[in-house]
């Protein structure tokens, strides 16, 4: 596994903190109550990300008692300090643990997972908050701001997202959401923003507000990555979705008051070998424009859902089987596809929203990340949507026009070189006439702080770098990142976030998409760890 794989993948989980069940299996090791705590602890901060949290594996091997008790201590205490070249990370030979902890995994894995507990109607509606009630919300726009321009953008590590002015690059309001913010999506009309936080809280707040802010919220379960809200012509604005890894279930919600409706359990078979998989996590979703459904990824099982939301009560589901590990995805630029990376499996899978089927599975390189991709008409092989690679350093370009571009369609037609492996997120605009390829877990600095700018025209003549965290100026920005590019709603500006750690100062840099010159330093101390950002207009109306 390399650093980048390894810094992505292993992020803490808030089940970390979880009270749990502890089962005892006899044949297992003898651990006491503090060490199994403890032991736990690390287990949810460093390998369940990869392995799992009943530890069926994941993107890792399965660690439960019948693989790992006829192994013993000594083997697997190898394993966790030393690695092995299928992917474990080397835990103890770089500096992360200690003999110690090395020994206490050892054990600990030879015991039964520990249960995290469900999450259901019951708990959710016990953490739902309707702050604003829809009658007592405005009935027009309170505020001068030109809300299709506003940004927003994550701060990680404080629990908040920061809500930028476009035009004037203003912070308009800190507003408190749950912890880590993964992303924010725009409601249908545009009026409203969705946010969710790593611990599954999601946030709604009002942009017609005099200041805007948060108008309802609930938890929907232990631990969550996406958001989503109805797009489809007569259901505006109407319903939200919400995709947790713990429980593995999606949740519909009313999209005025985040009242929970439907709770659905994700647990089921996988794709390729049916076999019952007891934790497949949610991931990606969008709202379609061509049905009343939403788009669920389920990761483990390798399944695109299409849910038709038309009837909650009886919701009718599209199975559709694609590869596994699905991961981050977006739509092509017609927004008849849904183009999805099933990450650990090298590949991308096209799912058509007309016809409810998988249009095809395209191999590309080692683990894409396309973020939602970038669309953009290439003067040869015509509209194309791209996606870079956590493992490698190509860019692929699959022909996503199977009516003009036949021959093309749905084949990789391209790949760029880029500044390297590392890659999280790639974007174009209609507007534009550039692509946008990032870098941030590139273990070489200078490719993590800066980004590779390719011209659309002469994609031949190979990448520009734009030094972004140079261009911040932070005077102790520390081990600064440069992520995720999104334009304004013109299309004629990119912004850049410089995260930085939380005691260090960041930054979002703006560039000027025809100079290619830096044009604005957002600088401010309430700016700490931003990561992504989203821009109103281009969220509500999926241009990327
Ligand atoms: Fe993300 C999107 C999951 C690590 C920033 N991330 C997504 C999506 C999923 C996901 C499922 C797609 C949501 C959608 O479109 O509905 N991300 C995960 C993880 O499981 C993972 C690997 C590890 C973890 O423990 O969270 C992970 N992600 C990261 C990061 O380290 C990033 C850079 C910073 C952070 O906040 O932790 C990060 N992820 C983002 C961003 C998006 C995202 C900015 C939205 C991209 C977009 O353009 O839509």
């Amino acid at each position: 596994i390399t650093q980048p794989e390894l810094n992505y993948q292993a992020g803490t989980s808030p089940l970390a903190n979880e009270p749990m069940y502890q089962s005892t299996n006899p044949k297992a090791p003898k651990m006491t109550q503090a060490e199994f705590e403890k032991a736990r602890k690390i287990y949810f901060e460093r390998c369940a990300g990869c392995h799992g949290v009943l530890r069926k594996g994941a993107t890792g091997k399965a660690l439960t008692p019948d693989v790992t008790l006829p192994k013993g201590t000594d083997y697997l205490k190898v394993f966790i300090a030393y690695g092995s070249p299928a992917g474990m990370p080397n835990w103890m030979t770089s500096g992360e643990m200690s003999e110690a902890d090395v020994d206490l995994m050892a054990r600990y894995i030879q015991q039964d997972p520990p249960l995290p507990p469900e999450y259901g109607m019951a708990e959710m509606k016990k953490t739902w908050k309707v702050l604003v009630p829809p009658e007592k919300r405005p009935t027009k726009k309170m505020n001068n701001f030109n809300i299709a321009n506003i940004f927003s953008t994550t701060l990680r590590d404080t629990g908040e997202v920061a809500l930028i002015d476009g035009d004037t690059k203003q912070i308009i309001n800190i507003v408190k959401t749950g912890y880590a913010v993964h992303i924010s999506r725009t409601s249908a009309s545009g009026r409203y923003l969705f946010v969710i936080g790593r611990d599954a809280k999601i946030n709604m707040i009002d942009l017609w507000m005099e200041k805007p802010d948060n108008v309802a919220e609930i938890r929907v379960g232990l631990e969550a990555r996406s958001v989503e809200t109805s797009k489809y012509k007569g259901y505006e604005d109407k319903l939200a979705i919400a995709g947790s890894y713990w429980p593995p279930q999606y949740t519909i919600m009313k999209g005025d008051t985040l009242e929970p409706l439907q709770v659905v359990g994700t647990r089921g078979m996988t794709v390729d070998t049916q076999e019952y998989h007891p934790e497949p996590r949610v991931a990606s979703i969008v709202g379609s424009h061509f049905k009343p459904e939403f788009v669920v990824n389920v990761k483990e099982t390798g399944k695109t859902l299409l849910v038709d939301y038309s009837d909650v009560k009886a919701l009718k589901t599209t199975e559709i089987g694609t590869a596994r590990f699905l991961h981050d995805g977006g739509l092509d630029s017609s927004k008849r596809y849904f183009m999805v990376a099933a990450n650990q499996s090298n590949k991308i899978a096209a799912v058509d929203l007309k016809d409810g089927k998988l249009a095809a599975l395209i191999d590309v390189g080692k683990i894409p990340h396309p973020g939602r991709g970038a669309n953009f008409v290439h003067p040869k092989y015509g509209p194309v949507w791209s996606t870079g690679h956590l493992g490698d350093e190509s860019i692929a370009l699959i022909g996503t026009d199977p009516k003009g571009h036949k021959q093309y369609a749905w084949k990789v037609v391209d790949n760029l070189k880029s500044q390297g492996g590392g890659s999280l997120f790639i974007k174009s605009h209609p507007k534009s006439q550039h692509l946008y390829v990032d870098n941030p877990l590139n273990p070489d600095p200078n490719v993590s702080q800066s980004v590779a700018v390719y011209d659309i025209k002469n994609l031949a003549k190979g990448y520009t770098v734009l030094p972004i965290a140079k261009w911040a100026g932070l005077n102790d920005g520390g081990a600064m990142r440069v992520v995720q590019p999104e334009y304004n709603k013109a299309g004629d500006e990119v912004w850049f976030a410089v995260w930085s750690a939380k005691d260090k100062q960041s930054a979002l840099v703006v560039v000027d998409d025809k100079t290619l010159k830096l044009k604005t330093v957002i600088k401010d101390p309430r700016l700490i760890t931003p990561t992504g950002h989203f821009n109103v207009h281009n969220t509500q109306h999926d241009v990327y």
